[in-house]
């Protein structure tokens, strides 16, 4: 290609890049430093979305990002407006998300004499980024950020390009620089080959499709391969719609409140498959007191990042290749071959179907937490139990929906009931596990895929943390469904306080506004649901009029009651020494010192 230099400003340089990725769309709040480059955005082609927050603004992109798979991108004034960007991009780098964080900073000739606005940014972002570009001179701005955009898409995560706010200002020659690329392959072939070694003698395959798999448009291969083996498919925790639940061999999500089924059936394995997960140490803990980790299988590990091969489970078998190509290469290898698992294959699909049916039975009957804290609590409450209503949201939900669900404990509940017939469909908070997450995140991909219905699902604790951002959809008409689980408390942590603090609560209770009173008030529409018989329709219609621009707010009341609780492999009871603190010694534990 001919070299093409054209005089032009740094923020121009910027703008051109930016639209020569395929940026659309920017997240932020309005700042002086950026303005040089804001001010070209209409003209570029680009969509500002301000926001309440700048919290908001990179959830937002991580949101559009993971409906989209293109750049979720996202700007704020130097400083405080970057501070703010934190929670968000360590959740994006915990989501894999290719999100470009703009940030300008201070101006070149007065950082370190503390002006205005003024902190070292890149070091807070260098643990949270894949990759950082600095801007040390303007004429170097449209190789940066070209950079910075194409290493976000292939290290799968943030990347953060940051610009003395005087570099926008001058002017430079320069060529705007094409978006590199990289086409991944299926992987090392002598890899390939051991991994159709494995799969060929098994006599009880098991695939886990995680995230890379949505990642990489991999789902039809992995489908393809699953059925050529016959073997049954869990999906790695949080990523539900890695799979399409309606598939014969689907069998649900493993992790936190996931699906037994899926859970008894890896147990049963001699070899696993894993395609596009690192096998993250929270998404395979032991649940329901089951650890289902089939600790003698063979494990093939696939994965786009060579660097979580091996990481978390010892593996027999790695591969460093695209999860959809590696599917593909195996399937192929595996193709007129004799196959260990034809043998037994109208057994092991009977286990399936009788494992998935157990499992939707005991779904379909359980009603309510039955602990005797949760019994307490629910006996003489008004409101609805958590699960029922979340039953009745999922037999509402539409075909087309995008789900995402917050950090606490009845969104974690809702993990048994979502289900997926198509990819890009689940958007849980991750692994960095902030509450907060889901509201932003959904108006982020609601921008990025406005013909589909967008549901948040937000305990009322994570919904006075992100309720704001109801200005965003309202002011820039982005409709989204607000489901809020209002069981007046911070539940997920009161329910720490049961199992380990013997009820001593503290800083757990919520004093709560009607939040659908306040949606009315910022000018979205607010419904309150109390009653079980009502949950359907109410959502419903809810979802129905996002298609006339309205965001919808509906409150569900529900009970104290509690499922499991997070981190019950992460807490102890208490054992204390101080004389003065052995009032709070849990009974089983008595002081060692006198
Ligand atoms: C930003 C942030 N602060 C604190 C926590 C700790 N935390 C985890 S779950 C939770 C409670 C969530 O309460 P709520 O949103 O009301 O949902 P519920 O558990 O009641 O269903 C808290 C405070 C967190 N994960 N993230
Ligand atoms: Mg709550």
């Amino acid at each position: 290609m001919m070299s093409a230099k054209v005089r032009m400003t740094p923020s121009e340089a910027m703008v051109e890049t930016l639209v020569a990725h395929g940026v659309r769309d920017v997240f932020g709040i309005v700042g002086s430093a950026y303005m040089d480059a804001l001010d070209l955005f209409p003209l570029a082609g680009i969509r500002f979305i301000p926001t309440v927050h700048e919290q908001g603004a990179a959830h937002m992109a991580d949101g559009y990002y993971r409906a989209t798979g293109r750049h979720g991108v996202c700007v704020g004034q130097n400083g405080p407006g970057i501070t703010n960007f934190v929670t968000a991009i360590a959740a994006a780098y915990w989501a894999h998300s290719a999100v470009l964080a703009i940030t300008p900073e201070a101006g070149s000739m007065s950082v370190g004499l503390g002006g205005f606005q003024e902190t070292d940014q890149l070091p807070i972002f260098s643990k949270i980024t894949k990759y950082q570009a600095h801007v040390n001179n303007p004429a170097r701005m449209a190789e940066l950020t070209g950079r910075a955009l194409d290493r976000a898409m292939l290290e799968m995560g943030p990347a953060q390009l940051n610009i003395p706010r005087d570099f926008f200002y001058g002017e430079l020659e320069c060529e705007i620089p094409q978006p590199i690329r990289i086409e991944r392959g299926a992987g090392g072939q002598a890899s390939l080959d051991a991994a159709a070694d494995l799969l060929a003698t098994a006599r009880f395959p098991v695939i886990i499709a995680g995230g890379g798999v949505i990642a990489a448009n991999g789902v039809d291969a992995c489908r393809a391969l699953a059925e050529a083996l016959d073997a049954p498919v869990c999906t790695s925790y949080l990523h539900n719609d890695s799979f399409p639940a309606s598939h014969r061999l689907w069998c649900g999500p493993l992790g936190y409140h996931g699906s037994k089924a899926a859970m008894k059936v890896l147990a049963r394995a001699d070899v696993v498959l894993a395609i596009g997960s690192r096998l993250g140490p929270f998404g395979v803990l032991p649940q329901y007191g089951f650890d289902y980790w089939p600790a003698n299988a063979a494990l093939v590990q696939i994965d786009a990042d060579a660097r979580v091969l091996g990481l978390v489970k010892r593996t027999a078998v790695t591969v460093n290749g695209d999860a959809g190509e590696a599917a593909r290469a195996l399937a192929s290898r595996l193709a007129n071959r004799p196959l260990a698992a034809a043998a037994n294959r109208d057994e092991r699909l009977g286990v399936v179907r009788a494992e998935k049916d157990a499992w939707t039975a005991e779904l379909a009957t359980w009603d309510h937490e039955t602990d005797s804290w949760s019994l307490e609590v629910a006996t003489d409450s008004p409101y609805m139990h958590p699960r029922q209503m979340l039953r009745e949201l999922a037999k509402a939900m539409p075909a087309d929906a995008m789900v995402s669900t917050d950090i606490g404990n009845i969104c974690q509940v809702a993990n048994s009931y979502l289900q997926f017939d198509r990819p890009r469909s689940m958007f849980g908070a991750m692994m960095f596990g902030n509450c907060g997450y889901a509201f932003p995140t959904m108006i982020g991909c609601k921008a990025g895929a406005p013909d589909r219905t967008a549901v948040a699902y937000v305990g009322d604790g994570a919904w006075t943390m992100s309720f704001g951002e109801i200005l965003t959809c309202v002011r820039e008409k982005i409709p989204v469904t607000a489901v809020v689980f209002n069981n007046q408390q911070w539940g997920a942590e009161k329910k720490n306080h049961v199992d380990f603090y013997a009820n001593r609560f503290l800083g757990v209770e919520l004093e709560n506004p009607s939040f659908a009173a306040v949606a009315r008030a910022m000018g979205a529409e607010g419904i309150v649901v109390d009653q079980v018989s009502s949950v359907g329709d109410a959502f419903r219609s809810a979802c129905t009029a996002q298609k006339d621009g309205k965001t919808t707010i509906v409150e569900m009341m529900c009970t104290r009651e509690l499922g499991d609780p997070f981190r019950r492999d992460a807490l102890k009871k208490p054992h204390r020494l101080l004389a003065k603190y052995h009032s709070l010694n849990a009974a089983e534990l008595t002081p060692t010192v006198r």
